[in-house]
């Protein structure tokens, strides 16, 4: 098992499976990695609605969890976060990154749901900002989560405003960042920014236009983590992790009338 990769998140349940951490475990064992999982939160949706309901798992519980994360033998190759609700959350990873020593950080600073409203308290965003964003290789927020990270009161909305978000998040300790414009950019592609404080790449690919679409946003974050694990640059994943999600949703399907999620194995089918 020595040359294999191990790959950690910190990350909720999407019962749906279109998001959160089957997203990324489909997404690691896609790219040939042993991938493993910290659940910080359950979410189901209300049948009728599709309101999103949050249950957060108790701290002792996670905190047990990654115990058994770092009780191995082998060193992690990566690790992603995605949902995490709570300051305190927050620095539990943050003591993960530190305690392992890992080159491969990828922070997705999840701050909400599709289909909700529900924004995580402010303190959260700060947290992620101030604690996980300094220690991350590369950080992949949507227009939303660039604004926060950024230290913004407003959301991005032009390319300027993204360029401008991703300098702000360099300065604040991102090493490279990934964000994703896809669906609030208007533009006849979809495009994306990638940044390293050094050159800005916009990336593009044909917009695919499906506004239940669902999950593309953490299935790119995770396909970046296993990119960066196998080796690959920075902006190497981020190219890997763009034709791997665009794949996904071309292979999306309807699971009701509220959401389509992204189908990950759609990278192997023709
Ligand atoms: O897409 C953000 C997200 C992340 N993680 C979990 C989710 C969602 C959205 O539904 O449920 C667990």
């Amino acid at each position: 098992m020595t040359n294999k990769r191990r790959i950690l998140t910190i990350a909720g349940l999407d019962v749906s499976g279109g998001a959160g951490i089957n997203a990324d475990l489909s997404t690691f064992h896609e790219f040939n990695s042993y991938g493993q999982a910290v659940l910080t939160a359950i979410v189901a949706m209300e049948p009728e609605t599709w309101n999103h309901l949050v249950f957060p798992v108790p701290m002792e519980q996670i905190k047990l969890q990654i115990e058994t994360a770092l009780a191995s033998d082998l060193p992690l190759t990566a690790i992603k976060t995605g949902m995490l609700g709570t300051v305190e959350m927050v620095q539990l990873a943050r003591d993960v990154i530190d305690k392992s020593d890992c080159a491969c950080i990828v922070i997705d600073p999840v701050l909400v749901c599709k289909g909700t409203d529900e924004v995580l308290n402010p303190q959260t965003a700060k947290a992620l900002r101030d604690e996980l964003m300094p220690r991350s290789t590369i950080i992949t927020p949507n227009l939303f989560e660039a604004g926060q990270m950024a230290g913004f009161d407003h959301t991005p909305q032009t390319k300027e405003e993204v360029e401008a978000a991703a300098k702000a998040m360099v300065e604040r300790g991102a090493k490279n960042v990934a964000i994703k414009g896809s669906r609030g950019l208007s533009s006849e592609k979809a495009i994306d920014l990638f940044y390293d404080g050094k050159e800005m790449v916009w990336l593009e690919a044909e917009k695919i236009h499906d506004p239940a679409t669902h999950g593309a946003g953490c299935t790119f974050a995770a396909a970046i983590t296993a990119g960066l694990a196998m080796g690959l640059t920075p902006l190497e994943s981020v190219k890997l992790a763009k034709d791997y999600v665009h794949k996904a949703i071309e292979h999306g399907f309807a699971y009701n009338k509220f959401v389509s999620p992204v189908y990950r194995p759609g990278y192997r089918e023709a």
